[in-house]
C-alpha cells in the first residue's frame, strides 16, 4: 500500500472531491507520486476495494456512483501529467483503439488503461463505454487499428464480446484483438474466445508495446 494512500481514502470515504482532488495534486505536483502510482495505487483500490455491507444495498450503487464521479474527475484533471510524460515516449508506430461493449458501463480500467497504451509508445484511442457491437465495426473499419482492445468487466458482457471479438476477427483478420479486464478473471472466460492476447497488467501492455 502507498504510504499516502490512507488519507485519500478517508477523503473519499468522507466524499470530499475537493480535498481529495487537491490531495493528490500536491502529491504529484510535489513528485511524492508519479502518475503510474496514481492509477494503480490509489484509483484502482478506491474502487475496487469499495464494498458495502449487504444491510445497505439500497445506498451502495448510488455511492458508488458518487465515489465513480470523485475518481473521474481526478482522472480527468491529471491528464496534464499524462500529455507532459507523452512528450517523451519513443512512439512505436502502432494504433490501438479501446472500447467497451455494449451494456459495459465500467469504464475507468478502460481509460487508465488507454493511457497506459500511450505511456508505452502506442497511438490509443478510447472510444467509449456501452458501444455497439455495430459501432465498434464502422470504428474498426473507419480508424484501422493494429488492435483493438476490449475492456471487460461485467462477466455477463461475455458473450456479446465473444459475437464482436469473431466478427472482428472474421471480417478483419490482421486486426490483432486484445482483451482485459475483472470479468476474465471468472473461471472459463477466455474459453471458446477469439483472441490475440489476454493482458491484464501495465507491464504486459509496455512488453507488447516494445517496452520492458
Ligand atoms: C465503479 C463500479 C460501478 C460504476 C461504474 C461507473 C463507470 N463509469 O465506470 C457503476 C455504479 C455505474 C456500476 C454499475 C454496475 N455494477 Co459495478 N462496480 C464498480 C466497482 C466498484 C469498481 C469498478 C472499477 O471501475 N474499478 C477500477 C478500475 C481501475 O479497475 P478495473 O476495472 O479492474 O481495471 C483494471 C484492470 O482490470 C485492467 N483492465 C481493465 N480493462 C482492461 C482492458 C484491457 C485491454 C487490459 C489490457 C486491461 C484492462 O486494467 C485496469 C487498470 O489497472 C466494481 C467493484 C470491483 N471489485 O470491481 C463493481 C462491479 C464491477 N459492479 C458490479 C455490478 C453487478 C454492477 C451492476 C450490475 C450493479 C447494479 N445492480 O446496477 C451495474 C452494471 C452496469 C453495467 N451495465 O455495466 C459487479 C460485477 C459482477 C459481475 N457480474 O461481473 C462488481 C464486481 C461489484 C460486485 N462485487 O458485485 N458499477
Amino acid at each position: 500500500m502507498n504510504l499516502y494512500y490512507p488519507a485519500f481514502l478517508e477523503l473519499v470515504n468522507q466524499e470530499n472531491k475537493d480535498d481529495a482532488l487537491l490531495y493528490v495534486l500536491d502529491l504529484l505536483k510535489e513528485k511524492k507520486i508519479e502518475l503510474y502510482d496514481l492509477y494503480d495505487f490509489f484509483l484502482k483500490p478506491v474502487l475496487n476495494e469499495f464494498e458495502c455491507s449487504s444491510l445497505d444495498e439500497e445506498i451502495c450503487i448510488w455511492k458508488e456512483h458518487v465515489r465513480t464521479s470523485i475518481v473521474r474527475t481526478i482522472l480527468e484533471s491529471t491528464y496534464p501529467y499524462l500529455i507532459e510524460i507523452k512528450k517523451s515516449v519513443v512512439k512505436n508506430g502502432k494504433k490501438v483503439m479501446v472500447v467497451c461493449p455494449s451494456e459495459e458501463f465500467h469504464e475507468v480500467g478502460a481509460i487508465i488503461v488507454t493511457n497506459y497504451f500511450s505511456l508505452a509508445g502506442f497511438d490509443a484511442q478510447y472510444i467509449g463505454a456501452n458501444t455497439p457491437k455495430n459501432d465498434i465495426i464502422s470504428a474498426v473499419k473507419a480508424l484501422k487499428p493494429d488492435y483493438l482492445a476490449l475492456s471487460v468487466t461485467n462477466y455477463y458482457n461475455l458473450v456479446v464480446t465473444k459475437q464482436i471479438t469473431e466478427q472482428v476477427k472474421g471480417q478483419f483478420p490482421n486486426v490483432k484483438v486484445i482483451v482485459g479486464g475483472s470479468a476474465f478473471k471468472k473461471p472459463g472466460a477466455l474459453d471458446h474466445l477469439v483472441y490475440d492476447y489476454h493482458l491484464t497488467h501495465k507491464d504486459d501492455i509496455f512488453k507488447l508495446g516494445g517496452k520492458h
